[in-house]
């Protein structure tokens, strides 16, 4: 039975033919009709599972298909070896990062050669060495130079417990994730990127990143959060401080009732100095400061607050209105401080509820009386009547402060706004803009919600951020001769709260590159999504050790063609590589600014509903299936399984399915070469063979070139094979050049997803050559034609008419034509048609 489907011997035999025959090698020196085809490159993990497996196993259909079809493909692959999951597995390992990191590589390029995933190793990038590190070095520099790179004092995640500064990701629900302690905040001096300064570029080209998943590009304009609105300047009674409040709803500033500020304003210690208990304040401000940023910023949250004890003027109207602090207010957006609506912000109206505070009506439903006169209601004062409603209108159709249980947030008209009553809110908006332009109140202003990239680490597992401190001649970068600033591998990297490189002098101490005198150098490392922010570029230059990159390369293979990965990058990866692009295209080093022209996110596998880790137990590992059914099986069913942008549930009776499709189409190529099989006509018969095989074609083609339809193609592949089966018949098998055509065609459109199987079949049909060295199959439109046949037409079970039909025209079908056929017209005109029976090849009864 082994011999059944000896997927063993065929996959290993393919794999050293493909290596030997350099399948995957690009010329990058032949760039015409170039098809860039890059992977998110992966952290070096211990062992990959079938989830991970995904990502790779569509790259190289995808990139297999595009060699099939002619292309100079381009399919590299490395690793983003730097960072915290390296350096905490050898925290607990006790393996250096190095050796463990290399080590996982290893394993990682044999479970790829394994599943038969080819890429261009020559060009291979490991981010982890200096020949690689060298250059995110360099690109640090470029962006000092710039102005782009700085060091401020800047708030970051704190664990108490095991000393150090953590990643936002490493921060779950507001505790560290190893250790289960609260996270706090601290200040710290930090090195940043100027991301903030593309902000508007790297939005507005986001309508140009036209084969993008809608999706991903709507998560990257809501992260960079652009907004228009005004800056309004109010006065803080009894001191000299201006506190600025932006907001997008101008329109509502005649119902602002109070201020609020968030708790880390830093003129907080000011404002509350009269009061008796500053403790109490202290207290309500640290205890915010802990929680989540993105629990502070839902809806949902509870809203908390104090009295600052002091008032602030409405500069349009001179009132004086109360300053709070509130936790739904953050530091980062914005200008920190917000004037409170509670008539017309839902988290305001709860705030006001909570502490009573006065709640306004300013803009009133577009169906109330016009010309509605003061309409000031708060809580604590009794509802006064509106002047429209005494002249007999529906009171029911005012907004009444006192009787709403949400805020009312549509538009509507403006009431209760001095000279700009009466018109909509929307009209309003621009005029009061206007107003408050002219009297220097108030300024029409944009904000965002990116921040400037953290890009440093308290961390041993990075990049050196190269940059020396002279205590004559200052901060300076490290001239590009003295690149890389390699990473001492002898240092004692676990976290103790600062860098682990401040504890080698060897690596701290060093001379100045202006005066010559003695220096330091900065101790921190850099994010690893510096690294993955150009690896695409290196690619290409892999070797080089004078450039980064080669100019003209890059420009003639770049925008990449293809990126595929995990929809988990949407947002940082992706944002910063769409940066450094931009930044390096602004420095003439690049002539594209736009990093991927087309971008696929695949899904997630799920195993029993969830995600796989180790810590679920949940995960399954390919090395076994592989064992069992081969290579091609694992890689039939992962794109077989279903849309591959959808996150699927893996279902091992799905994969014994792939394993018995895969041994029936190699049974048959197999028989029909060693059998004798005769050749008995039957022209309807290949006839359909042919019409099938053609459509299959044109199916499985178009599949691949939208949007990787995998799944539908290969289904179709497989009723190919089904009908291959009925043609060849079951007694005395039957054999044809249709049939021969059929078996062919499926071999090649097969093996982008299974290439071992496809390529052993192709050689036993005793063709040359590799099968992904032969040309993608035509369609034959001829063939594709349909045969038609004669049906009567009856009604009322009578014989009407009759008529050519295609054989497999649908009931719907059918319905449309023949009851349009002036012939039958006759017969069902104005009559209800109550049944419309098909009898497939012969009749159509119509019962009226
Ligand atoms: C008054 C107002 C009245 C507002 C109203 C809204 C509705 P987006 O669209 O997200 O930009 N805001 C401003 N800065 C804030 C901060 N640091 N923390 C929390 N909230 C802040 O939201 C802008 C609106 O969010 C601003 O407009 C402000 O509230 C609030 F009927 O001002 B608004
Ligand atoms: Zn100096």
């Amino acid at each position: 039975m082994a011999n059944d489907f000896p997927f063993k011997e065929i996959e290993s035999k393919w794999q050293k033919y493909w290596d030997e025959m350099g399948l995957f090698k690009a010329d990058l020196s032949k760039y015409k009709n170039k098809f860039y085809c890059l992977m998110m490159f992966p952290y070096p993990s211990a062992a990959l599972h079938v989830g991970h497996g995904r990502n790779y196993i569509i790259g190289d259909a995808v990139a297999r298909y595009k060699i099939m079809r002619g292309f100079n493909v381009l399919t590299p692959m490395g690793f983003d070896a730097f960072g915290l999951p390296a350096e905490n597995a050898a925290i607990k390992g006790g393996l250096h990062p190095k050796v463990s990191t290399l080590d996982n590589i290893t394993t990682m390029k044999k479970q790829f050669r394994q599943w038969g995933v080819g890429y261009d190793w020559d060009k291979e990038v490991i981010s982890c060495l200096p020949e690689y590190y060298k250059w995110t070095q360099w690109i640090f520099t470029q962006l000092y130079k710039e102005g782009l790179a700085y060091k401020k004092k800047g708030a970051v995640n704190w664990c108490p417990s095991c000393m150090t500064v953590l990643a936002n990701e490493q921060v779950i629900g507001g505790s560290c994730e190893r250790c289960d302690t609260k996270v706090v905040e601290k200040d710290l001096e930090q090195w940043f990127f100027k991301i903030t300064a593309y902000a508007e570029r790297l939005l507005d080209d986001i309508s140009r990143l036209t084969d993008w998943p809608e999706r991903v590009k709507i998560m990257q304009t809501n992260w960079i959060g652009k907004s228009t609105g005004v800056d309004i300047d109010f006065k803080v009674e009894g001191t000299d401080i201006v506190l600025t409040c932006f907001t997008t709803r101008v329109d509502t500033i005649f119902g602002a009732t109070y201020m609020v500020v968030a708790p880390e304003h830093p003129h907080i210690p000011e404002l509350i100095k009269g009061n008796k208990d500053i403790s109490k304040f202290e207290r309500f401000i640290e205890r915010v400061r802990v929680q989540d940023k993105t629990e502070r910023r839902a809806a949902e949250i509870e809203k908390e607050g104090m009295w600052t004890g002091r008032h602030v003027i409405n500069p349009v109207n001179d009132r004086k209105i109360p300053l709070w602090i509130a936790n739904y207010v953050l530091m980062e957006y914005g200008t920190s401080a917000v004037m409170a609506v509670p008539a017309h912000d839902q988290r305001d109206f709860e705030f006001a509820k909570k502490y009573n505070l006065p709640i306004e009506v300013v803009i009133d439903t577009f169906d109330s009386p016009a010309e509605t006169g003061p309409l000031s209601i708060t809580l604590s004062k009794p509802r006064t009547k509106a002047r429209g409603a005494s002249k007999g209108d529906d009171p029911k159709r005012h907004l009444d402060a006192a009787k709403m249980s949400l805020a009312y947030i549509e538009d509507g008209i403006m009431v209760n706004s001095a000279q700009f009553n009466g018109v909509s809110n929307r009209e309003a908006m621009e005029k009061i803009a206007d107003w408050m332009e002219a009297k220097s109140i108030g300024r029409r202003s944009i904000h965002y919600r990116l921040r400037d990239w953290l890009i440093s680490r308290q961390r041993y597992w990075g990049a050196p951020i190269p940059i020396i401190y002279c205590d004559k001649c200052g901060e300076m970068a490290v001239p590009d001769k003295d690149l890389p600033v390699l990473l001492p591998e002898d240092v004692e990297f676990k976290p103790h709260g600062q860098s682990p490189l401040l504890r080698s002098e060897k690596f701290m101490n060093t001379k100045c590159p202006k005066c010559g005198g003695a220096a330091k150098r900065e101790t921190d490392t850099m994010d690893t999504f510096v690294d993955s922010a150009w690896y695409y570029l290196r690619y290409l230059s892999a070797k080089d050790s004078k450039e980064p990159f080669d100019a003209e390369t890059v420009n003639r293979w770049l925008p990449v063609d293809q990126y595929i990965g995990g929809v988990e990058h949407a947002i940082l990866h992706l944002l910063y590589s769409r940066f450094v692009t931009k930044v390096l295209y602004d420095l003439k080093l690049v002539g594209f600014d736009e990093p991927f022209a087309r971008l696929f996110t695949q899904g997630m596998i799920l195993k029993d509903g969830a995600k796989m880790s180790k810590s679920k137990g949940n995960v399954v590992s390919p090395d076994e299936l592989i064992e069992k059914y081969g290579a091609d099986t694992v890689r039939l069913y992962t794109l077989f399984i279903g849309p591959p942008e959808k996150d699927a549930e893996w279902n091992d009776r799905g994969v014994e399915g792939a394993y018995r499709f895969l041994k029936r189409l190699y049974r048959i190529v197999d028989d029909m070469i060693s059998e004798k099989w005769e050749a008995l006509p039957d022209e309807k018969a290949d006839k359909e063979l042919r019409r099938m095989t053609h459509a299959t074609i044109k199916k499985v083609t178009e599949d691949m070139e939208k949007d990787f339809h995998f799944n539908t193609a290969i289904s179709s592949a497989m009723e190919l094979v089904n009908q291959i089966y009925l043609t060849v018949g079951s007694g005395k098998k039957r054999i044809s050049p249709a049939i021969k055509e059929a078996a062919g065609a499926t071999v090649i459109l097969l093996s982008p997803f299974v290439p071992h199987t496809s390529e052993e079949l192709w050689q036993k049909l005793g063709e040359k050559g590799s099968v992904f060295r032969t040309a993608w199959p035509i369609v034959d439109r001829e063939a594709l034609k349909t045969e038609e046949v004669e049906i009567a037409l009856q009604v009322n079970g009578k014989v009407r008419s009759r008529m050519m039909v295609r054989v497999d025209a649908a009931e719907e079908e059918l319905k449309e034509i023949i009851l349009n056929d002036n012939d039958i017209k006759r017969w069902t005109e104005n009559k209800a048609v109550k049944k419309f029976i098909v009898v497939p090849r012969k009749l159509v009864n119509i019962v009226i």
